[in-house]
């Protein structure tokens, strides 16, 4: 959480305060700690049950610390949460890729903030190579310089179309001179070199903002096609939208699509083929305006990097914030598994994850998971 001191300032004359708007305040908070990646969702055993990694949910009694690992044991149920072994204060945020190419899922993580300073950057997101049975090896550094800004805001994918997986981290500023727009952002794009990460390649991109980014194949032929979810780039007018970023494994020469959609505040966004025409299609988890507490919307894809005008995903739960996909009952259709913005008390976030079962047609009542006791 980003504290702003001008935002609990109250001793000057009203007329001289700045108030940020509580909006713009969630807003910031919740770009530094990508939403997008709360949960993520692959099958780390191969046994066909998907399993869940849950990112740390930060502290409080019943938060975990650390991420953890849902191990899947049949259809809808887990074994009881095993944490994963991170730096203190990393792993907000959580993804999946295979770096070395092993065919076995490895798991990204964000950096530390409560890390000490010294000659690495804290902040910068790790890799931790999968085992096969749902453990990971040691986190090991991306080693993504400190950059004035930088939210680290990060996601995982083969840009290249190599097997082998890249990754792509918020890096502040674009520098004036290569900036697509003033106050645009730049992406450090570190492309997979022979099993290890290469060095960060900055990319401009014409967004003011980026809260979250996932990653999918929306018809792009030269490796997957990456969405960022925020402000800027020409897609969600005055609020939040998401742009397409394509062909990005070649550097300054990708290219953005603008999704017209517009968002007040978009907490999340899953790719999946929700209607099953083998087209991948987009879920957004946002809130404000039509979602006033929460919500989903589809966004039928039409494989061109362009999609039909969104939907309300009325099965999902009133305040909805996370979203993620797999096929949870195997029937080779993408289904979604939801979670609220907050998880307090007892009440933790696990034990509120539900997943919705789509028919290709529709969506089904959401119904929570069954997880183990520990
Ligand atoms: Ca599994
Ligand atoms: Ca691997
Ligand atoms: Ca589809
Ligand atoms: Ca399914």
């Amino acid at each position: 959480m980003t504290r702003d001191s001008r935002s609990t300032s109250n001793h000057q004359p009203t007329a001289q305060v700045s108030h940020e708007p509580l909006e713009r305040r969630t807003l910031l908070s919740g770009g530094a700690s990508n939403l997008f990646a709360r949960t993520t969702t692959a099958d780390l055993n191969n046994d066909t049950f998907p399993d869940i990694i849950v990112a740390a949910t930060g502290r409080g009694r019943f938060a975990n610390a650390t991420p953890i690992v849902l191990m899947g044991t049949g259809p809808n149920t887990y074994a009881a949460p095993v944490p994963v072994a991170v730096p203190a204060g990393a792993g907000e945020s959580v993804a999946i890729g295979d770096v070395d190419g092993d065919h076995v899922e490895d798991l990204f993580v964000s950096g530390s903030r409560k890390a000490s300073q010294g000659a690495t950057n804290p902040r910068s997101p790790l890799v931790l190579q999968g085992v096969g049975n749902g453990t990971f090896g040691t986190a090991a550094s991306l080693n993504v310089p400190r950059v004035a800004g930088a939210s680290y805001v990060f996601s995982v994918g083969d840009f290249n179309a190599d097997g082998l997986s890249d990754v792509v981290v918020e890096g502040g500023k674009a520098p004036k001179q290569t900036a697509v727009i003033p106050g645009g952002r730049q992406l450090l794009l570190l492309m997979n070199n022979a099993g290890i990460p290469g060095d960060p390649q900055e990319v401009p991109v014409a967004m003011r903002q980026i809260v979250g980014m996932i990653v999918g194949g929306f018809g792009s032929t030269t490796g997957a096609d990456l969405v960022l979810g925020g402000r800027g780039g020409g897609g969600g007018g005055k609020g939040q939208g998401l742009t397409i970023v394509r062909n990005l494994g070649a550097g300054t020469a990708a290219t953005s699509i603008p999704i017209p959609e517009s968002f007040n505040l978009i907490t999340d966004a899953a790719a999946g083929d929700f209607d099953n025409d083998d087209k991948l299609d987009l879920v957004v988890a946002s809130r404000g305006g039509a979602n006033r507490n929460g919500g989903l919307t589809f966004l039928k894809g039409n494989n061109d990097g362009t999609f039909a005008a969104g939907g309300p995903v009325s099965a999902a739960p009133a305040g909805t914030a996370t979203v993620d996909v797999s096929d949870f009952n195997a029937d080779g259709i993408d289904d979604l598994l939801t979670g609220p913005a907050k998880a307090r008390g007892r009440n933790t976030f696990v034990s509120t994850l539900q997943y919705i079962l789509s028919t290709g047609t529709g969506f089904q009542a959401a119904q929570p998971i069954t997880v183990a006791t520990a």
